[in-house]
């Protein structure tokens, strides 16, 4: 397809906060032509994040995943262009930011994660997990998913 744009999600993680990239990652957002729909900054709970991250639930990795996401706010942006879901992908780079910095050393995780786990960034693996990660996070009946909402960006 040649028309028509698409949303994904993307997430700032809590090292991406902390460590201050937030200007970074939203440069190469604009940079690379995305437009930002909607944006909070929340601080999610362990129920949301295990919800979230459910396809990943028996990974020995799962607990750590968890308390990490929820060690800070993170900031949600609904990023449109075309293609979206791929080129944000793309622009962020493998999920592992030690291997990115050596294949993919302009990505955003390669600038601005630490590991596989603080990674710095999330993005929608598809337009159907989009879909669910949007309405998850951004729709009124995502029945308190988002514990708190903060009032400047
Ligand atoms: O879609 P991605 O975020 O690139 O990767 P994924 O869907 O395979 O994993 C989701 C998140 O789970 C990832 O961003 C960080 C965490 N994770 C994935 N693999 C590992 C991991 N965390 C740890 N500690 N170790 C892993 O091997």
């Amino acid at each position: 397809g040649t028309s028509g744009k698409e949303k994904t999600l993307a997430i700032i993680k809590p090292d991406g906060l902390f460590g201050n990239h937030t200007d970074k990652i939203k440069n190469a957002v604009s940079e690379s032509g995305f437009t930002i729909c909607e944006e909070k900054i929340v601080q999610l709970d362990e129920e949301s994040v295990m919800s979230f991250y459910a396809e990943h639930s028996s990974k020995s990795f799962f607990g750590s995943l968890v308390k990490y996401m929820t060690s800070g706010p993170v900031l949600l942006m609904i990023l449109e262009k075309e293609n979206a879901v791929a080129d944000w992908r793309a622009l962020i780079g493998p999920t592992d930011a030690r291997k990115a910095k050596i294949t993919h050393p302009h990505s955003i995780r390669a600038l601005c994660g630490q590991n596989s786990e603080k990674n710095c960034v999330h993005g929608s693996d598809s337009p159907q997990s989009a879909q669910r990660e949007i309405s998850f996070f951004f729709e009124e009946k995502s029945s308190g998913s988002v514990v708190q909402k903060h009032d400047e960006l």
